[in-house]
C-alpha cells in the first residue's frame, strides 16, 4: 500500500463526516494543502457522443428508455464533430475532454472503432480523455488504454444497500468488476457518486468507504447533487443542501487526499460563496461547459469570473500529450 492509503472502517469515517462542519471543513482544507494546491482546479468538458435510448434504468438519468423525458436523441457523433468540440474545449481552457455515451455496456462493434479512432485524435489535438461508456471486459479496457485513453468515468453512484432501489438492470458487482477491468488495464480510474437519490447518510458514507479502500483509490472522485429530470421517478425530490455537498467534498478529501474531487452534476445551481466554501473544502476539479450530458451547467463567463474572483487557476494538465 502506498503511503496514503490505508484501510477505513464506517466508524472512522461516520465520525469525519458527521463532525460539526466547521471542524470538518478545517480538518479537509488541512489535509488538501498538504497534498495539493488548493488554488489550482482542473478544468475538464463533458460531450455527450452517444445521447439517451439507454436501456438501463437508473431512476435519476434523464437518458434511459424507460422515462418520458424531453432530450434530444443522438446516435454515435461523427469523429469530425467530436474534434471540433475538442478545439473549443482546449480553446476554453479545458484540458480534459470527458466523452459520454449512453450505452449499458460496451460492445465490440463498428462504434467501437470509431470510439477508439476519436481517442487516439483528440490524445493529438493535445487534451487528456476520459471516456464514460458503460461497462467494459478486460480486452475492451486494454484496446482503450492502447488507443490513449487516459481515464475512464464509471459510478458507483451510491451505497451497495441503496442500490436496487435506483438501478434494477445490473448490479453493484457489475460495477465493481469494471471498475476491476480499468485498473487492470492501467487506466486512470474516475469513480464516485450522486447524493439526494434518497439515500441516507449511512449509505453516503458506504459508499466513501467502499470508494476510498479500493488499491489504489480512484484518481478522481466525481460528487454528483442530483439534477431532478422531469419524467424521471425522481423528479420531484428536494433539491440537495450545500451542507450535504459539503460533508461529501470534505470527507472524500480527508478519506483519499491526493485524488481530484470533482464538483460535478449540481454545480449550475450553486452560488459563487457555496462553490467557494466547496473549493476550501477540497474541491479541486470542475465541468466546464454550458452543458453537461443532457443538462445546463454553468455559463464561461460565469466560471471566468469566478476563477478570477477567488483567484483560481485551472491546473495544468496532468498527463503529457502531443500538441499540435
Ligand atoms: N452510461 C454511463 C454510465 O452510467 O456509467 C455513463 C453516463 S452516466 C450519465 C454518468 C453519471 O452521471 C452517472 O453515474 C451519475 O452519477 C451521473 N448522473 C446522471 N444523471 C444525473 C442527474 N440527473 N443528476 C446528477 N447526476 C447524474
Ligand atoms: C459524472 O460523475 N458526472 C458527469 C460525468 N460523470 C459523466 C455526468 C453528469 C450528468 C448530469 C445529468 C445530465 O446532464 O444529463
Ligand atoms: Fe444509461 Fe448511464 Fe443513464 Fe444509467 S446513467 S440510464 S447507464 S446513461
Amino acid at each position: 500500500m502506498s503511503e496514503n492509503q490505508k484501510e477505513w472502517s464506517f466508524a472512522e469515517i461516520q465520525a469525519i463526516y458527521h463532525q460539526p462542519i466547521l471542524d470538518l471543513v478545517f480538518q479537509a482544507a488541512t489535509v488538501h494543502r498538504q497534498y495539493n494546491n488548493p488554488n489550482q482546479i482542473q478544468v475538464c468538458t463533458l460531450v455527450s457522443i452517444k445521447t439517451g435510448g439507454c436501456t438501463e434504468d437508473c431512476a435519476y438519468c434523464s437518458q434511459s428508455v424507460k422515462y418520458q423525458t424531453d432530450i434530444e436523441v443522438h446516435k454515435l457523433m461523427d469523429v469530425e464533430t467530436v474534434l471540433t468540440l475538442a478545439d473549443e474545449a482546449k480553446q476554453n481552457g479545458s484540458t480534459r475532454l470527458c466523452l459520454g455515451a449512453a450505452w449499458r455496456e460496451l460492445r465490440d462493434n463498428k462504434d467501437f472503432d470509431k470510439i477508439l479512432d476519436i481517442i487516439s485524435k483528440v490524445k493529438e489535438r493535445g487534451l487528456e480523455v476520459c471516456c464514460t461508456l458503460g461497462m467494459l471486459t478486460e480486452e475492451q479496457a486494454k484496446r482503450l488504454q492502447e488507443a490513449g485513453l487516459d481515464a475512464y468515468n464509471h459510478n458507483l453512484d451510491t451505497s451497495p444497500e441503496y442500490y436496487s432501489e435506483i438501478i434494477t438492470t445490473r448490479t453493484y458487482e457489475d460495477r465493481l468488476r469494471t471498475l476491476e477491468n480499468v485498473q487492470k488495464a492501467g487506466i486512470s480510474l474516475c469513480c464516485g457518486g450522486i447524493i439526494g437519490l434518497g439515500e441516507s447518510d449511512s449509505d453516503r458514507i458506504r459508499m466513501l468507504q467502499i470508494l476510498a479502500n479500493r488499491n489504489p483509490y480512484p484518481d478522481s472522485v466525481p460528487v454528483n447533487a442530483l439534477v431532478p429530470v422531469s419524467g424521471t421517478p425522481l423528479e420531484n425530490q428536494p433539491r440537495v443542501q450545500i451542507w450535504d455537498i459539503l460533508r461529501m467534498v470534505a470527507t472524500a478529501r480527508i478519506i483519499m487526499p491526493a485524488a481530484k474531487v470533482r464538483l460535478s452534476a449540481g454545480r449550475a445551481t450553486m452560488s459563487t460563496v457555496e462553490q467557494a466554501i466547496c473549493f476550501l473544502a477540497g474541491a479541486n476539479s470542475i465541468f466546464a461547459g454550458e452543458k453537461l450530458l443532457t443538462t445546463p451547467n454553468k455559463s464561461q463567463i460565469e466560471d471566468q469570473e469566478l476563477f478570477q474572483l477567488l483567484g483560481l487557476e485551472p491546473l495544468p494538465q496532468l498527463i503529457e500529450t502531443h500538441s499540435h
